[in-house]
This record gives structure tokens, C-alpha cells and sequence, in this order.
């Protein structure tokens, strides 16, 4: 198990060769004091693996990449939205009710749906919008409208930053946790990692992993052990070290089931003994291949510990990119990152603008 993910990590600029996660292990070991993983030097791999440098040319090519990681989506809901209006003359109920049906059926849910259409029927009615070509830019505007969440960026202050990283099984939380901070690395902002799952049997190993790949320090017990004493630790040490962020793993844990949202409420408390307004953001992974799914998790977690945040993760592998505009529609919760591949770079800002772009993108 614990080579398995080993291997992953040592995988990762070749993902099709990576092993497969394992997520029904159980509990191993007793708890004991906290440990850092300190890697020694930064792998040259790391190295490697850095992106080139976001500036305006490289812009481009980002967003070819963000066209062609969401191809899925394009060639799926967007084209037969485009061979729906292709050829037609006239805007008729027929076609917006197809249209309809093809925007359900992409999981951008039935409420999202009906919030595009009442305000494009109005107009048809009105004979403001008659051209079908019209139609498909109206779509696309009131897909960017509702992707915007009115929210403050993150702001990475105050320092220690502490974020915590909530969501079920196997949704990409500790993949999204190595990513994001490779990204803050590069930044030049000063990491501390805690891994907080101490539940599952190889997370910790699979972080442990990750820092040393990324050259990012990870605070640890053993498995087993109270998560929210390793969050205590964490922050701690984050205090002593005067780490810029502090991101904390935690384990993949079913939203329905209440005694591991309590868990999960007890490692706020506990951080907050430490830093009071900590922790200043609470991410929620969602696995956007899961659909509809993901907006009761949210609900769930949202009601249980707050959430400050979002990340979509596996947007790629997934032809219906549509659960993004209904979880920012009736989640009203900022989308802060979207996961589109297993390269560390596949971890974006989220954009509305530029993600209705590359998805409504004809080329
Ligand atoms: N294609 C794709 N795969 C992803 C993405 N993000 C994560 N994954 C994969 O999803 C799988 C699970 O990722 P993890 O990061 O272990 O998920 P987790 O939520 O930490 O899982 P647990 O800790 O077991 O709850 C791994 O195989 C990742 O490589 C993404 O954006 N795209
Ligand atoms: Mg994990």
C-alpha cells in the first residue's frame, strides 16, 4: 500500500503508470509525539517539475491547456449545444426545451438551469433575441454571470495562514494539499504541511511523499493518533517557524455521518486555542466526476464546520464540466481552484471568465 503511493508520487509526469488508490484500509499503530518530516534538500525533480513562469505568453498557453484538460466537456455538452442551434433559422420553445434538457443532463441541475432560461425565454418573448448564434454568447454570458460568487480573494494573511482541507473519501484533498503548495513554493511563500489523516492506512506515508518531492516540511504523528493534535502541532510549530502557510490534511470522511463532522469541528476548536480566527480558510474538495452528489457534500460541510472555499478536482475526466456552475450558483461559496489533470501544474485559479471561454471555445 504504502510503495503503492510511493510509486504514484514518484509517477507523477507519467499519471497513466500510477498505481490506484486504495481507500478502505483501516486504522494501524498507537498515537505518539509529533515528528517533521524535514526534507533535507529540494529533489531536483521538484526542480523539473516547475511550470514556466505565469507571465503573458505563458497565459496562452495555460489556457490551451485549460481548453484541452476540459475537451471532455467541450466535445460533450458544449457541441451538442452547438448541433442543437447549427442550421436553425428561428428561435423556437422546442429548441430552448432541448437546450434545456442537454444543460440538465451536463449537471448544471435543474435550479441552475431554469435561473439561465427565465431570463433568455423573457427576451425571446420580448423579440429582443432572435438569432439562434445569439443564443449560444446569451448561454455563455449567463454561465460566466453565475460562476461569479461575489467573495474576497484569498488574501494569505494574516501569517501563519492556516487552511484546512475537508471532503469526502478519495476526492483528491491530499493530491489538491501537494499541488496548491508546490504553487505557494513557487511563490516564494514559506509551507508547513500537516498530515492530518491520520486515519487511513499510507496517508500520512503519501504526504510524507509529497513534501519531499516538493522539498516542503510535514508535521506528523503516528497513524492513529488524534488528528487535531497534529493540527495543534502544526500550527505551533508554523508560530515557531513563522511558516507563511500552514495547509492541513485531513481524512476522507462521509458527510452523513456526524461523529467524523464532529471530528472535524473538535480540529477547528483546537486550532483555534492557537491562532483565534484560525483556521482563515476551510476548503472543500469536491470530486466533480461524483455530479449532483457534490452539492449535498457541500451542504453537509457546510452546515458542519463553515467553508470559506472550493476546489473542483478532476474536472478533466469528466464529459459534464456543468456541476462548476451549479455549485457556484447554489453554493453561493467561492471556487477557488479547479484540479484538471494529476500534474502539479493542473491545479488552476479558478476563472469564470476564462473556464466559460475555454469550454464555449470553437476551435
Ligand atoms: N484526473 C485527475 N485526477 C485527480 C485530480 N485530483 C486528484 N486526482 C486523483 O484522485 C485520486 C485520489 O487523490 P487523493 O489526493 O489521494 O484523494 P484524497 O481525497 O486525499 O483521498 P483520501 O485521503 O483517501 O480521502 C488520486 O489518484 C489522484 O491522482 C484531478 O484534478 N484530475
Ligand atoms: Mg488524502
Amino acid at each position: 500500500m504504502i510503495k503503492k503511493w510511493i510509486q504514484k508520487i514518484k509517477n507523477w509526469d507519467n499519471p497513466s503508470e500510477a498505481a490506484e488508490p486504495n481507500h478502505t484500509e483501516t486504522p494501524e499503530d498507537s498515537p505518539e509525539a509529533p515528528m517533521v518530516d524535514e526534507p533535507a534538500a529540494r529533489q531536483t525533480e521538484a526542480e523539473a517539475d516547475r511550470t514556466p513562469t505565469e507571465n503573458a505568453s505563458a497565459g496562452m498557453n495555460l489556457f490551451n491547456r485549460l481548453k484541452e484538460r476540459m475537451s471532455k466537456t467541450r466535445k460533450g455538452f458544449i457541441r451538442q449545444v452547438d448541433q442543437l442551434i447549427l442550421g436553425k433559422k428561428e428561435i423556437n420553445p422546442e429548441l430552448l426545451d432541448e437546450l434545456e434538457e442537454v444543460l440538465v443532463t451536463a449537471d448544471l441541475g435543474i435550479a441552475t438551469v431554469q435561473e439561465i432560461f427565465d431570463k433568455i425565454r423573457d427576451e425571446v418573448k420580448r423579440r429582443e433575441l432572435s438569432d439562434p448564434e445569439v443564443l449560444r454568447d446569451r448561454i455563455r454570458t449567463r454561465i460566466m454571470e453565475l460562476l461569479e460568487v461575489p467573495a474576497h480573494p484569498i488574501k494569505w494573511q494574516p501569517r501563519p495562514f492556516v487552511i484546512l482541507v475537508v471532503g469526502v473519501n478519495g476526492v483528491g484533498k491530499t493530491t489538491t494539499i501537494a499541488k496548491l503548495a508546490h504553487r505557494l513554493d513557487r511563490e516564494g511563500k514559506k509551507v508547513l504541511l500537516a498530515a492530518g489523516d491520520t486515519f487511513r492506512a499510507a496517508a500520512i506515508e503519501q504526504l510524507e511523499a509529497w513534501g519531499k518531492k516538493t522539498g516542503i516540511p510535514v508535521i506528523k504523528h503516528l497513524s492513529g493518533s488524534d488528528p487535531s493534535a497534529v493540527a495543534y502541532d502544526a500550527v505551533e510549530a508554523g508560530l515557531k517557524r513563522e511558516s507563511d502557510v500552514i495547509i492541513i490534511d485531513t481524512a476522507g470522511r462521509l458527510h452523513t455521518k456526524v461523529n467524523l463532522m464532529e471530528e472535524l469541528k473538535k480540529i477547528k476548536r483546537v486550532i483555534a486555542k492557537k491562532i483565534p480566527d484560525a483556521p482563515h480558510e476551510i476548503i472543500l474538495v469536491l470530486d466533480a466526476t461524483t455530479g449532483q452528489n457534490a452539492i449535498s457534500q457541500a451542504k453537509l460541510f457546510k452546515e458542519a464546520t463553515g467553508i470559506t472555499g472550493i476546489v473542483l478536482t478532476k474536472l478533466d475526466g469528466t464529459a459534464k464540466g456543468g456541476i462548476v456552475v451549479s455549485i457556484a450558483h447554489q453554493m453561493q461559496i467561492p471556487i477557488r481552484f479547479i484540479g484538471i489533470g494529476e500534474r502539479m501544474e493542473d491545479l488552476r485559479p479558478f476563472d469564470p471568465t476564462e473556464f466559460a471561454e475555454a469550454i464555449f471555445s470553437k476551435d
